[in-house]
This record gives structure tokens, C-alpha cells and sequence, in this order.
């Protein structure tokens, strides 16, 4: 059994709606079961700017699958919410990093591992801080620090929840 740390992206057609659905099917994968999800985050969008804010969040797996045979499964799920790949960095309907999987580092054509862009990120690291903070990466940074040495003129904002409906 392994743990896999996902980051969830969204800035196209009802943002919140893909992440909140994308979370709940993460829990649904083959041989994998969510364990944990942070708060969605609205973020500025980093890279070009001339596009919507995103909706963030991270997930926590536990798996049997290998990580390529989990690249193989969120790719799947990015195409059944509609991703359409046109510009890096780009607009999307949904995103879906394997940030991390267990410790383990690789560098190979379909995936690098940890998510090479990881620890610069805001918008990956807060939510990734808010369930996993005592989270060591293989280099031996810990996510609370990381997190904390950031320092973004508009921090990720955490979304409150949306109230359950009345029985
Ligand atoms: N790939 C390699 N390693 C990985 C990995 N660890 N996880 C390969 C996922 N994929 C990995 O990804 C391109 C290729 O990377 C895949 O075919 C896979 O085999 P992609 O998702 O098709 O392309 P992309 O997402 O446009 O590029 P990239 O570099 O993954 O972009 P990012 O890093 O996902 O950034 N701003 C805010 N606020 N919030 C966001 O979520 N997201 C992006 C996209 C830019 N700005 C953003 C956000
Ligand atoms: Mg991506």
C-alpha cells in the first residue's frame, strides 16, 4: 500500500463543481481510497495571467496502483471532465498533479516525481500543508516550511464549505 498526494485544478466551466466532483471520484479508483481533502482555495493564476482565477485543492490516497498505472487513471478522469490540452499553463477544465508518491523520486518521460514545480507553489503547498504539515519531501524539506516561507501578494483563500441543505 502506498500514499499518492494529488493536486486538483480548475478554471474553466463551473471550476468548483469539476474539483468537487474530481474529489469524490479520486476516492473511486481502482484499487484507492481517499483519505483525506483539503479546503478548495481560490488562487491567482500563475504563469499566463491573462485567464480565470483557479479553484485548488490537494487529495490523500492510499493505493495499491503503481504510479504510472495512477498517472494512467487521472489522466482519464482529466478527459472525462472535458480536458482539452491547448497552451502549458493554460486554461483547463481539470488538472490532476501526482505530486508525490510515497518518497519515491523519478525522473522519466511521462512523469517526475515529486511534481517538479511543487515547492514553488502556493497554490499546491497551502492545501498540501492544511492536511499532511509534518509531510517530509525526499530532499528532506518539510511541507509546513515550505509553505510558510512563501510569501504571495494574494495567498490562496480558502473557500468555506458549502452548507449541507436542511433535512
Ligand atoms: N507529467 C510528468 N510528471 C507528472 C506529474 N508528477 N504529475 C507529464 C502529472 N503529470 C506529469 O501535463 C503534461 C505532461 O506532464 C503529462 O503528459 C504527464 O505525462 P499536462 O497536465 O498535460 O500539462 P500542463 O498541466 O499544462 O503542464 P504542467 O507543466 O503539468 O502544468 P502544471 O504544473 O499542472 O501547471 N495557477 C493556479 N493558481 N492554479 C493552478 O492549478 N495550474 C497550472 C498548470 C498553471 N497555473 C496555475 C495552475
Ligand atoms: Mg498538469
Amino acid at each position: 500500500m502506498s500514499l499518492a498526494w494529488i493536486g486538483l485544478g480548475s478554471n474553466l466551466d463551473a471550476p468548483r463543481a469539476h474539483v468537487e466532483r474530481a474529489l469524490d471520484e479520486l476516492h473511486h479508483l481502482p484499487l484507492t481510497r481517499r483519505q483525506h481533502a483539503s479546503h478548495l482555495y481560490a488562487t491567482r493564476p500563475i504563469g499566463p495571467a491573462d485567464q480565470p482565477d483557479f479553484i485548488n485543492a490537494v487529495a490523500q490516497l492510499e493505493t495499491r496502483l503503481s504510479p504510472l498505472a495512477l498517472l494512467d487513471q487521472l489522466q482519464a478522469l482529466e478527459q472525462r471532465h472535458g480536458r482539452v490540452r491547448e497552451r502549458r499553463w493554460g486554461p483547463r477544465t481539470l488538472d490532476l498533479d501526482l505530486l508525490l508518491f510515497d518518497a519515491q523520486c523519478l525522473a522519466t518521460p511521462r512523469l517526475t516525481l515529486p511534481h517538479p514545480e511543487m515547492t514553488q507553489r502556493a497554490f499546491v503547498l497551502v492545501p498540501l500543508a492544511e492536511i499532511a504539515p509534518t509531510l517530509v519531501l525526499p530532499d528532506g524539506h518539510d511541507v509546513a516550511s515550505l509553505a510558510a516561507s512563501l510569501s504571495e501578494e494574494a495567498p490562496p483563500a480558502k473557500i468555506p464549505p458549502r452548507m449541507l441543505p436542511k433535512p
